[in-house]
């Protein structure tokens, strides 16, 4: 499906005023000078007559493109101006009941981890878990009810097994600051989205909940060794599997859910120093596949689910920015398939909903597969 067919209409913009690269200081941009090496900017600055705003002529920029152009306008969604629900739209009535047709054995696997104190973390990100007392309280009443409560200070939706919202990846199109020109799904802007208190708009508790057929595409069996950081899962490499797991491509459908099990999970927890450094996982190509495909998730046994770094060094994280900013699918993160694989369970209904926690860029909770 071309971009047109998934996103809408897509003007382009003026390709011909680039500038030099322009970089910030974001802990991301920290993690890879310092853990990774080898990765440039997303930004190309430039300089275009007045699309944006209501001056004749302004100072503009425009993200680079993974094939180095620059990029095309992917607003308005294939769901309207409006929407920001993103994939998920997929999810419809039909589509649950199709799904439930995946059913056979009533086996449930959980394919979440568990959250804890010194699991590995992206960047600066924390996670910690308290219970002041203990009991927290009581006894009350006559019965003497104690009971407990935890604190949790973390981000929330972007440590352990996490959704990626939509509200958690953008572009920036224009000059560092420019907020009108940092764009989400759907065009919409920094100004709109930014909020102290949570995001105004693509909050993860606009995202509708999962209940689809999900794929999982192990590609760890297929080479018969772990995946080392770097490497890009090529599409040779994904229907290979797919044979391998007697499989047919053309059984995933609009609105599925796909995961990559690269078997770098087994570090979790075992080298989270090596865990965090990189990653093997998908590169543009199959990026373009899911989205031909019309998938509404993609997801990993990794922390990214995309190759870390990209093999193209001048570029940060290009498939998280063409799947979640540009089509609005989905992605889940820090997933664990060893119970799947070991049953041969290759197919399964994926069920997740996303703790509708106003304004978040993601979701923890305890995703399930279900045979
Ligand atoms: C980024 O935020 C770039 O990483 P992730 O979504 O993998 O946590």
């Amino acid at each position: 499906m071309s971009d047109d067919a998934q996103g809408g209409p897509a003007p382009e913009q003026d390709p011909s005023q680039q500038t030099p690269q322009a970089e910030g200081d974001s802990p991301r941009r920290d993690f890879f000078r310092s853990a990774v090496a080898a990765v440039g900017v997303i930004g190309v600055a430039g300089a275009l007559h007045g699309k944006y705003g209501s001056a004749p002529l302004i100072a503009s920029a425009q993200a680079q493109t993974p094939a180095g152009g620059v990029q095309r306008q992917w607003w308005p969604s294939r769901w309207g101006p409006n929407d920001e629900a993103g994939a998920s739209n997929w999810i419809t009535p039909e589509k649950v009941l199709d799904a439930s047709k995946w059913i056979r054995d009533g086996r449930i696997f959980r394919i979440g981890r568990v959250y804890e104190q010194g699991m590995p973390m992206f960047g600066a990100r924390a996670y910690s878990l308290r219970i002041p007392g203990g009991p927290t309280g009581g006894p009350f009443g006559d019965n003497k009810l104690i009971y407990n409560d935890e604190f949790l200070a973390a981000e929330v939706g972007q440590s352990g097994t996490q959704f990626d919202g939509l509200g958690h990846i953008g572009l920036q199109m224009g000059p560092d600051g420019d907020k009108n020109q940092m764009r989400y799904y759907n065009g919409f802007t920094e100004q709109q989205v930014g909020g102290a208190y949570g995001l105004q708009k693509l909050g993860i508790e606009k995202v509708k909940p999962f209940f689809t057929r999900g794929h999982l595409i192990d590609v760890e069996g297929a080479r018969g060794a772990m995946w080392e950081a770097g490497q890009e899962i090529k599409l040779d490499w994904i229907r290979n599997a797919l044979q391998k797991q007697g499989m047919n491509e053309a059984d995933i459908k609009p609105g599925d859910a796909v995961f990559f099990n690269t078997g770098w999970g087994k570090l979790w927890m075992k080298n989270n120093d090596r865990f965090v450094a990189g990653e093997p996982g998908i590169g543009m190509e199959v990026a373009r596949w899911c989205i031909e495909k019309g998938v509404s998730l993609t997801g990993a046994d990794s922390w990214a689910t995309e190759v870390v770094p990209n093999p193209d060094p001048k570029l940060a994280f290009p498939v998280h920015a063409e799947l979640i900013t540009k089509h609005g699918i989905f992605n889940h993160e820090n997933l664990q398939f060893d119970e799947l694989i070991a049953a041969k369970k290759y197919q399964f209904v994926y069920i997740f909903s996303p703790a509708p926690m106003k304004g978040a860029t993601g979701s923890n909770g305890g995703p399930i597969a279900v045979t």
